[in-house]
């Protein structure tokens, strides 16, 4: 796991560092349509693209067109429909449908940056990317204000809150994942972060009161993405 998060997060810097803070006004989200499996779009196409490695690339293409409300994606072949509607549809195996909700309840709103948490488990590997695709990042706390209130939301919605940070560079250098830079503050639980079987990765999580655990990178949690309003 060490490697590939020192990958990624190399990856991460860069594409961060493009800035895709502001590129959407409002935080959106999408979710799969499934009764739409393994159909195609003919209709309404607003982008047509290949050579798409993941969702959350195809998501981002639609998030990026004006009017696309809905995208299609197909895995196996790495095709990727951004459309306006989900008229015309054609049977063909593997694709998959996903809508867009342009507002989402769930946004929160505190201090400078916007909150979307998001509910499906995800690694962190996988949990950045989604962030990512919404213009936002895995959540990054810096305040001990920020660091209570993201607390308070674990706690209110009784769910684990994955953490954009990580050691796998080096042992106990706990480091951000957008940036690199040093974690200013912790909220470890007593008996942690206690790197059990390599652990690099960390979350609030509801076992140990709401404090913080280092983790596996591969253990899927809840998540929140994190948006700067200004
Ligand atoms: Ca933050
Ligand atoms: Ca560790
Ligand atoms: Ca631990």
């Amino acid at each position: 796991m060490r490697i590939s998060v020192s990958v990624f997060v190399i990856i991460i810097i860069s594409q961060y560092n493009a800035c895709v803070f502001g590129a959407f006004k409002e935080f959106s989200d999408f979710s799969r349509v499934s009764a739409n499996d393994n159909k195609r779009p003919t209709l309404d196409i607003i982008g047509e693209y290949e050579q798409i490695q993941s969702l959350s690339e195809c998501s981002s293409r639609c998030f990026k067109r004006p009017g696309c409300t809905t995208f299609f994606f197909h895995r196996g072949s790495r095709k990727c429909y951004a459309t306006s509607s989900a008229n015309g549809l054609l049977p063909s195996e593997g694709f998959v449908q996903f809508s867009i909700q342009t507002s989402v309840p769930q946004r929160r709103e505190f201090g400078k940056s916007h909150y979307l948490l998001v509910k499906n488990r995800l690694a962190i590997l996988e949990a950045q990317r989604y962030c990512l695709a919404l213009g936002a990042k895995l959540v990054e706390i810096e305040t001990p204000e920020e660091s209570t209130y993201l607390t308070n939301m674990a706690i209110q919605e009784n769910t684990d809150i994955l953490l954009g940070i990580t050691d796998a560079f080096m042992e106990g250098k706990w480091v951000f994942l957008s940036s690199m830079d040093s974690v200013p503050l912790f909220n470890w639980s007593i008996e942690d972060p206690d790197n059990d079987r390599n652990q690099d990765c960390a979350g609030i999580v509801n076992y140990k009161s709401y404090t913080w655990d280092d983790i596996d990178c591969s253990d899927k949690r809840t998540f929140v993405c994190e948006r700067l309003t200004v």
